[in-house]
């Protein structure tokens, strides 16, 4: 509404500034005074000379006075080994449509100067000059094909593909945000199919292919310096561009299309900050309504953002990237979850439902020997006993389920590295039921442990087995997840 007023008030002002012209004009007639016309002219041509020397100067001291804010110059040098590369090129195209622009506008203003009215003055009829033709053809021609050359010389060198040196990541755009998919330990992204996009599996990866496995998205970019990376760039939807200002790094997500760019960062957000500090520009507070917030460069971070319009939530496309020192970098690694192992895992997506994976059969192995090695070390009577935590039976049976198997393997394997243990198995239940029962129950459970392990070699001399039943609940009996917390088989050691 207000917007509406303004520009009536500005549309009114437009016809009042008209009318009084005419209105002079008007008078300037009935005073008889045409002649004046000529004298208006050359103060109309004069000012237009002022008005181009005013504007040039204007152009110099708004670049200079917001250099610091460019990508290119002081602070924003660029944070990638490519970088320096475009923003010279930028350089070089600065400075030559600089030059023209300078003399073009000159030029302009200079003649409407030179050919201003004059009383009989008259104009030159020209109908070609092949010189002036060839000159302005010739010229630019020259000066296009250097500027293109050079652009493609350093878009080959940015588009080289560093083949294996490089880490890999998946940026994937849709409406409204970037999915970053990182390869996990095997340092491989797994196969991905757009038909198997769907709520949980927003990337469309393919768990049969086990390289997807330990694939994880991550809510922030995060790189290591000096390490080359390889952004893989894809759309989900419609057309996005993966774009990240300080490392001069720009290229379209495009559906169907697989684009990817390659770059090194060679600052860290740390010292990206250190840079801008030593600039007056960044220790203003970085919230303008409070005078107490960090200060700009303290609270600089590299963004990733989206380059295309892609529609209404475009804006918040925005990411934070860290780039970071190597140790800072595992150590986040470290923390990332893998998207199968916690959101696909044993659910009806997960093609290995029912199995157990080789990786899990291995952690599986070194948790349990840890927490034995640990009980072999101790002198404390509760440190020997080790809950077998992925030992289970058939419901109201003492029939191992088939997946018991691996952890009595670890035990057995155990026992063999240290054969002068001894140990007792016991069986335990919750309260339901008769007392009689449970204890039998418990009973057969450890011993269907103990004959597993005679069968996997263990001499039975070393393997007690009792029933203990309800008596030695470890957790409330009046919870479910509490009575599946007491129905347990452990072991401990008797002898070492
Ligand atoms: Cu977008």
């Amino acid at each position: 509404m207000i917007g509406f007023i303004a520009i009536l008030i500005v549309i009114l002002l437009a016809v009042i500034v008209v009318q009084i012209g005419k209105v002079s004009e008007l008078s300037a007639k009935i005073r008889g005074e045409e002649g004046n016309t000529l004298k208006k002219n050359t103060s109309t041509a004069f000012w237009l000379l002022v008005f181009c020397a005013g504007f040039l100067i204007f152009c110099v001291i708004s670049a200079y006075y917001y250099k610091n804010w460019m990508l290119g110059y002081g602070p924003h040098e660029s944070a990638s080994e490519h970088g320096a590369s475009l923003d010279s090129l930028f350089n070089i195209t600065l400075v030559i449509t600089g030059i023209v622009f300078v003399i073009t506008h000159i030029a302009l203003f200079w003649f409407t100067w030179k050919y201003k009215e004059r009383t009989g003055g008259k104009a030159l009829f020209m109908s070609h000059n092949n010189l002036l033709e060839v000159v302005w053809t010739v010229i630019p021609a020259i000066v296009m094909t250097i500027l293109v050359i050079r652009g493609l010389d350093t878009w080959n060198e940015v588009m080289d593909d560093p083949g294996d040196e490089a880490m890999e990541i998946e940026a994937m755009g849709w409406q409204f945000a970037w999915n970053l998919r990182y390869p996990g330990a095997d340092n491989e992204l797994g196969a991905r199919d757009y038909t198997l996009t769907k709520p949980g599996n927003d990337v469309g990866q393919d768990w049969t292919d086990t390289r997807n496995l330990d694939d994880f998205i991550a809510s922030e970019l995060v790189l290591p310096v000096g390490k080359k990376v390889r952004v893989r760039i894809i759309a989900r939807d419609v057309l996005h561009n993966f774009y990240l200002p300080h490392f001069r790094v720009k290229m379209d997500a495009v559906p169907g299309i697989p684009t990817y760019f390659v770059f090194t960062p060679t600052k860290t957000t740390e010292d990206y900050r250190e840079e801008l500090r030593k600039y007056p520009e960044y220790q203003a507070p970085s919230d303008p309504e409070d005078p107490n917030s960090a200060p700009l460069w303290k609270a600089f971070e590299y963004e990733l953002a989206c380059a295309e319009l892609c529609g209404k939530g475009h804006y918040s496309m925005k990411k934070i990237v860290k780039v970071v020192e190597q140790d800072e970098y595992d150590a986040w690694l470290a923390k990332q979850k893998s998207w199968f192992f916690s959101q696909v895992r044993n659910t009806d997506d997960d093609p290995y439902k029912g199995q157990l994976l080789d990786s899990e059969i291995s952690e599986r192995k070194e948790a349990f020997n840890d927490k034995l090695n640990l009980a072999l070390k101790s002198d404390k009577v509760d440190d020997k006993l080790i809950r077998l935590e992925h030992v289970e039976f058939e419901t109201g049976s003492s029939r191992l389920t088939e997946l018991s198997v691996y952890e009595i393997e670890n035990l057995a394997d155990a026992l063999q590295r240290f054969e002068d243990v001894k140990i007792e198995l016991g069986g335990h239940t919750d309260n339901t039921g008769n007392l009689e029962n449970n204890i039998a129950l418990s009973n057969d459970r450890a011993n269907a442990v103990r004959s597993e392990l005679i069968e996997q070699g263990i001499d039975e001399l070393r393997l007690v087995a009792i029933g203990y039943g309800p008596n030695q609940p470890v957790d409330t009996n009046e919870t479910d997840a509490g009575r599946q917390n007491n129905r347990r088989t452990e072991f401990k050691i008797i002898s070492q």
